[in-house]
């Protein structure tokens, strides 16, 4: 029988999906799942005809594989990799590869590529982002561990992977957990863009009363402009769908409680670890667990009354405000995520390209937007660059932006809307570009207390008090 080109473990969608989209490259899949039905409702199904073969034990599944094998694992993060790693290491030969495909957390990454590597095989830990859609059509590939092992799939990766006029959206990021490290960061990113839309979504239905038809029309201009992005463009669709059952909108009959996998608290963690501040991020976490405790809103709602005026407001300022506002709220997100992967990069020796990054992030993953290419530019002049705030190209645009801000929040405050990734953005703009914080304060009252010690502003050394004496 004719080998397979690539085998894929784990027929859930985005495992069918990616199968489908690498076949119709050319390419021979074999296929495996734990529970056999799956495997054999897609064989009959959506496979029918297709250079896809099933198999329905690992050992099948190993021996139909072309050498050296490559194995995609598409299976629930955590547990069930370990698994499956587990149980085809022992069926498999010196150079075989092994890919990890899903959102592993990059700690994992680390400790399976050890144990792989042991073996004499080699791992990918490769992060796939543009859900279901973009595993069939073209998602974005962020591989990262054995570069040998790269090689050998580059030319499936490649074919499979998004387009852009920039090239496919793949490339080889780094080494060990290099390619779940930027997967998590583009997920704390896209958490961060979320939330700064879904605010967006709460100050034109609350601040500003518009009904969904408006609110859908404002963010479809806003796809056109330099907003433009694929969470955009989604959110827009999103308030054009009408429910079934009520005929209103959907999205107003979706309950307001928000759920997670763990790639945005990852990426916050992982910053806290390595002393990166990205506070829009970790406040759309934050914002996702706080809408989870809907029971006790629903009771505070009614023991501290929000004051509901009729505000008076210009409405077509207060919109192109918001334009702005949530246009440099994005950029905050990218700058935030960005200065945490150089700082992991560096940490980590990962020697990850950050223009790269951004140029693989144009298509086919969720956070793709127009501005990932004047980030891509600004690190392909500057790649040395720590934070994006530092560089030219985005100086006046911030500049000009943060004005329309702080006038949003200003309104967003007195209507008593909530706006925690907008309000964390201009916070960080604020501290970041400002010479003087009270941390004197701070190392004051840490030396009172604690004599941590502190150091002066007039001269070298390190300082005590006896503040008590
Ligand atoms: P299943 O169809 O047998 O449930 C997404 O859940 C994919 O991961 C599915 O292919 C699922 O297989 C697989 N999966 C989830 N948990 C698993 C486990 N503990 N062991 C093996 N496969 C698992």
């Amino acid at each position: 029988m004719q080998k397979s080109d690539i085998g894929i473990i784990g027929m859930a969608v985005m495992g069918q999906n990616l199968a489908l989209n690498i076949e119709s490259r050319g390419f021979s899949v074999a296929v495996y799942n734990r529970t056999g039905s799956r495997t054999k409702e897609f064989i009959q199904k959506r496979a029918k005809n297709k250079n896809i073969v099933a198999t329905y034990s690992i050992s099948d599944f190993v021996k139909s594989l072309v050498r050296p094998r490559k194995i995609l694992l598409m299976v629930k993060a955590g547990e069930a990799v370990d698994i499956f790693i587990e149980k085809i290491i022992p069926l498999l030969d010196e150079g075989d590869i092994i890919i990890d495909g899903g959102n592993s957390y990059f700690k994992d990454t680390e400790r399976r590529y050890k144990i792989v590597e042991n073996r004499g095989l080699l791992y990918l830990g490769t992060g796939i982002s543009g859900g279901e859609y973009g595993a069939l059509y073209g998602p974005c590939i962020m591989p990262g561990g054995d570069k040998r092992a790269y090689q050998q799939v580059e030319d499936i990766f490649i074919s499979c992977a998004a387009q852009t006029e920039d090239g496919p959206c793949c490339t080889y990021l780094g080494p060990s957990s290099a390619g779940h490290y930027v997967k998590m960061v583009h997920n704390g990113i896209e958490y961060g863009l979320m939330q700064i839309i879904a605010e967006c979504y709460h100050l034109m239905k609350l601040g500003l009363k518009m009904s969904i038809d408006e609110i859908q029309q404002i963010f479809n201009q806003w796809n056109s402009t330099e907003l433009g992005s694929y969470l955009m463009e989604i959110t827009s669709d999103i308030f054009t769908k009408k429910d079934d059952l009520t005929d209103k909108p959907l999205v107003e009959v979706i309950l307001d409680k928000a759920e997670q996998k763990g790639t945005g608290k990852w990426t916050s963690q992982s910053a806290l670890d390595l002393g990166i501040p990205i506070p829009t991020i970790t406040a759309a976490v934050d914002a996702r667990i706080i809408s989870s405790f809907k029971s006790e809103r629903a009771t505070l709602a009614e023991r501290f009354k929000r004051e509901k005026k009729n505000w008076k407001v210009d409405k077509e300022k207060f919109l192109s405000n918001l334009k702005n506002a949530c246009y440099i709220c994005m950029i905050l997100s990218y700058i935030q995520g960005m200065h945490l992967l150089a700082a992991a990069s560096d940490n980590f020796n990962y020697g990850v390209d950050l223009s790269e990054v951004a140029r693989i992030w144009k298509g086919g993953c969720i956070i793709r937007a127009k501005l990932l290419d004047i980030i891509k530019n600004i690190y392909r002049k500057n790649p040395g660059l720590s934070n994006l705030l530092l560089s030219d190209e985005l100086r006046e645009t911030i500049f000009r932006r943060s004005v329309d801000l702080r006038k949003v929040l200003i309104e967003a405050k007195t209507w008593e809307v909530p706006t925690p990734a907008m309000s964390a953005s201009l916070n960080y703009y604020d501290a970041y570009r400002m010479d003087t914080l009270p941390a004197n304060l701070i190392q004051a009252q840490r030396d009172y207390f604690g004599a941590h010690t502190y150091q002066r502003v007039d001269r070298e050394g390190i300082f005590h008090t006896s503040w008590q004496a």
